[in-house]
């Protein structure tokens, strides 16, 4: 076990008599370099109430670990997460593994007296999600928090929807239009990686980012799905086997070919409790579409849109205009009032993907010092989840509507 180095992190404002919050990151590929970023920044950009310290990283490969952990900014290595648990200088646990391991994770933090933040999706599977959940609201009666990263909740312009539909500015809601495309297997030669295995990765294209737009649906119409009806594929369905560790979005294929257990697009509708219709896209082979999560919603008093591809934008259709004046306008969300921006830039000068993980480590640990449920919960990762597998169970059935269970 190596010993935690000497930080550079700032410290606690002096006064506050808080102490920082130490913590301790598993995994440390896209989505560990993306909450590293959050944990690194948002001290220095926000005024936070305790100082979140990058005190250890742990991964499988010690060597490999280190040079991540240098690059990043965390101050020591684990190579076993159990390690990484039992230490008393970790406050708070935050887990970028695949979902295969979240669970297990998650309940040993917990159990240990450590909050604990949680990549989406929470879990591989309901059951897990269930047990995480009774865990985190256990948890929760002795002072610790458990969160899920939705993070697409933190961009400025979709906070600001939220915001806009809460006030009545869309008045009674009819539609929720999402879609998040992307194309990096269209390469039938794009080797198997774990993304691609549901042991590992419990679901496709549906699990990584119908779960997110699942969630942004949710959460912009603040209400829940109540049932949906779906169609799920798999285009690809034996690909080449992966030539070392990537980061799931990048590998180099080897000798041998295994078959792709998991779905590269699911298509959905959905029905709100309210009445609201919603309709759902999620795919990895829309060519040219990068990280294209666009949501529309339509209400009896306008409609509001966004494109995650031009995320300082929202755009906004006031029904009430006159006739001859009405139109959608575009929103520059980079004004002081509007949601985190007054901590950054001056006007016009933009956010990008990775303050939204920035803005994640804001709320999640004021939520810590206020001892408040962070927003998302893991029983609002548990509800996503039962709507995933409303998703699969409607797909095996081919379309027939199923009602998310309670
Ligand atoms: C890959 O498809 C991925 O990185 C997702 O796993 C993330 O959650 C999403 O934000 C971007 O795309």
């Amino acid at each position: 076990m190596e010993q935690p180095q000497p930080s550079a992190e700032p410290q606690s404002p002096p006064g506050t008599g808080k102490p920082p919050l130490r913590v301790g990151m598993v995994g440390y590929a896209f989505m560990g370099a993306a909450h590293s970023q959050g944990w690194r920044t948002a001290g220095r950009v926000f005024d936070l109430p305790r100082q979140p310290v990058l005190a250890v990283l742990c991964g499988r490969d010690g060597a490999a670990a280190r040079t991540a952990a240098d690059r990043l900014g965390w101050a020591a290595v684990e190579t076993d997460w159990r390690a990484l648990i039992a230490r008393d200088d970790v406050d708070l646990v935050d887990i970028c593994t695949p979902g295969d391991s979240h669970a297990e994770i998650a309940l040993a933090a917990l159990a240990a007296g450590k909050h604990v933040l949680c990549e989406k999706p929470l879990a591989n599977t309901v059951d897990e999600a269930v047990t995480m959940t009774r865990a985190a609201d256990e948890a929760y009666g002795r002072g610790r928090l458990a969160m899920v990263g939705f993070n697409y909740r933190r961009v400025p312009a979709t906070a600001l929807a939220r915001r806009m539909v809460a006030d009545g500015r869309l008045g009674t809601l009819r539609h929720v239009r999402v879609a998040y495309l992307q194309d990096w297997l269209t390469d039938p030669g794009f080797p198997l990686t774990w993304r691609l295995r549901k042991e590992l990765a419990g679901s496709g294209a549906l699990g990584d980012l119908g779960a997110h737009i699942v969630d942004l649906a949710q959460y912009l119409a603040g209400e829940r799905l109540a049932g949906v009806s779906a169609l799920t594929e798999t285009f690809v369905r034996e690909r080449p086997l992966p030539g070392g560790a990537g980061s799931g979005l990048t590998a180099m294929p080897a000798a041998g070919t295994g078959t792709v257990t998991v779905d590269d697009a699911a298509l959905f509708t959905g029905r709100f409790a309210s009445g609201a219709l919603a309709s759902f896209e999620a795919t990895r082979y829309a060519t040219g579409r990068k990280n294209a999560l666009r949501i529309e919603l339509n209400g009896e008093r306008g409609s509001l849109c966004f494109d995650l591809e031009r995320l300082n934008e929202l755009w906004f259709h006031d029904a009430t205009d006159p006739g001859a004046e009405a139109g959608f306008r575009r929103i520059l969300v980079t004004e002081p009032d509007h949601p985190y921006i007054d901590a950054w830039w001056p006007p016009g000068h933009g956010l990008g993907y990775e303050h939204t993980f920035v803005h994640q480590v804001r709320d999640l640990v004021h939520a810590i010092d206020e001892g408040r449920r962070p927003d998302p919960s893991f029983a609002d990762g548990l509800q996503v989840q039962r709507v995933l597998a409303a998703v699969e169970e409607s797909a095996g059935k081919n379309s027939v509507y199923t009602p998310v269970a309670d």
